[in-house]
């Protein structure tokens, strides 16, 4: 399952963000931690190609992506150094496949900061550097573990490599530099893998405004300078006023958008911000029966695809037919084709053929986001 873990300075309106994402009716299930756990909620991917499927096919099952959000408690200055939950805190956050990062942007004199002003680039730096150390505390321990094997004699020494290679980023993270700026090659990052370094998750940075700094900001765009520099994505958010909005009924909420001139839900944009963060894309698999959208990784392949669904189909891998969501909108979205009804489940893949927007695929195949799938195997 797909993880994404939110992190901030304390009151920066992390749980506010866990709650636009949850209570908008997409939330499959929630369940609150006490102190040491976290609030953590699987999440419907929201995805308009996923739900046109699902009114074309009107199938027994919809099963759309999810992405699981963890609402981790806040990270003070000195975590690493055990302050605040500290360690603690940071193994929930090393347990992330990915990194929702919320700075506040808003005011409001009723919240006290913790750094007793508001200065988003400063505070996105703040826990910037703890994710640092906590990384270079974790290389550290690696280091004198594989320095203590080769003083017991007899006992396999560490691998020379991996020693200069870590040394190597010791260095980097010592100059108080991210490890996702240190140049590591996709080979490397395989035989870091069992580290689950902080430093290179993906991460999505949030900034949460008050709805009245409609204006020109200067320090929320400072950070977003910065951050464009480094390769990292953004998106504003106004998070009290979406909580809100949230809880109300659709035609309320709709009323309230309007009053309000707001064209669209940040709530929706985050959710597949962070899923594309992710490095993930979707194909479909459509029948009667179920309308499932599959999550694997941005390049895999036919196989990799058919693995997903099940290891025979990649095992008996012959062939895949792929017809791309747009095509099939184009003959199917307006209702009906004159070869196939789309509820009659593989009529669908042979009037996409006789149109001429089916293709056969082999192994090597690039899936791309969107494409509807069926698998030809043989075990
Ligand atoms: N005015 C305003 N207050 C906010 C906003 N987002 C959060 N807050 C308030 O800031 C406080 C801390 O928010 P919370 O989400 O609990 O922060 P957390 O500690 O990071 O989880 C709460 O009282 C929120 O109501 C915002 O966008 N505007
Ligand atoms: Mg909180």
């Amino acid at each position: 399952m797909l993880k994404c873990g939110i992190v901030g300075l304390p009151l920066c309106g992390k749980s506010t963000m866990f709650n636009v994402i949850t209570r908008a009716g997409a939330e499959v299930k929630s369940y609150a931690g006490g102190k040491t756990e976290p609030n953590r909620a699987l999440v419907n991917v929201p995805d308009a190609r996923f739900d046109s499927l699902v009114r074309i096919f009107e199938p027994k099952k919809a099963t759309p992506a999810t992405v699981e959000f963890v609402d981790l408690a806040g990270l003070s200055r000195d975590a690493s150094k055990g302050a605040g939950l500290g360690n603690s805190f940071l193994s929930f956050v090393s347990e992330s496949d990915a990194l929702l990062h919320v700075v506040r942007v808003f005011e409001n004199a009723d919240v006290p900061h913790p750094e007793n002003s508001i200065d988003p680039l400063r505070d996105w730096r703040i826990v910037e550097t703890e994710l640092i150390y906590r990384d270079l505390g974790v290389i550290e321990n690696r280091l004198s573990r594989l320095a203590g094997k080769k003083k017991s004699a007899g006992q396999k020494q560490g691998d020379p490599d991996e020693v200069e290679l870590l040394k190597k980023l010791q260095d980097h993270l010592l100059e108080e530099r991210p490890l996702r700026e240190a140049g590591i090659s996709d080979a490397q990052k395989k035989a870091l893998s069992g580290f689950t370094f902080l430093t290179l998750k993906p991460e999505l940075v949030v900034l949460n405004l008050d709805e009245k700094q409609t204006g020109p900001q200067p320090q929320a765009e400072a950070l977003e300078v910065f951050l464009k520099e480094k390769g990292l994505l953004s998106l504003r958010l106004f998070g009290s006023l979406e909580m809100d909005l949230a809880q109300l009924e659709p035609t309320v909420q709709a009323e309230f958008m309007k009053d309000l001139s707001i064209e669209e839900l940040g709530r929706d944009r985050l959710i597949h911000d962070a899923y594309r963060m992710l490095g993930r894309i979707s194909f479909f698999t459509t029948g009667k029966d179920e309308v499932r959208a599959w999550t694997i990784y941005d390049g895999d392949n036919a196989v990799d695809a058919a693995g997903a669904i099940h290891s025979d189909l990649a095992r008996g891998f012959i062939r895949a037919q792929v017809v791309s969501y747009d095509d099939f909108f184009r003959l199917y979205g307006q209702g009906g084709c004159s070869h196939g009804d789309p509820k009659a489940g593989n009529a669908t893949m042979t009037a996409c053929r006789d149109k001429g927007v089916l293709r056969l695929e082999g192994k090597e195949y690039r899936v791309k986001d969107g494409d509807m799938i069926e698998i030809r195997f043989n075990v």
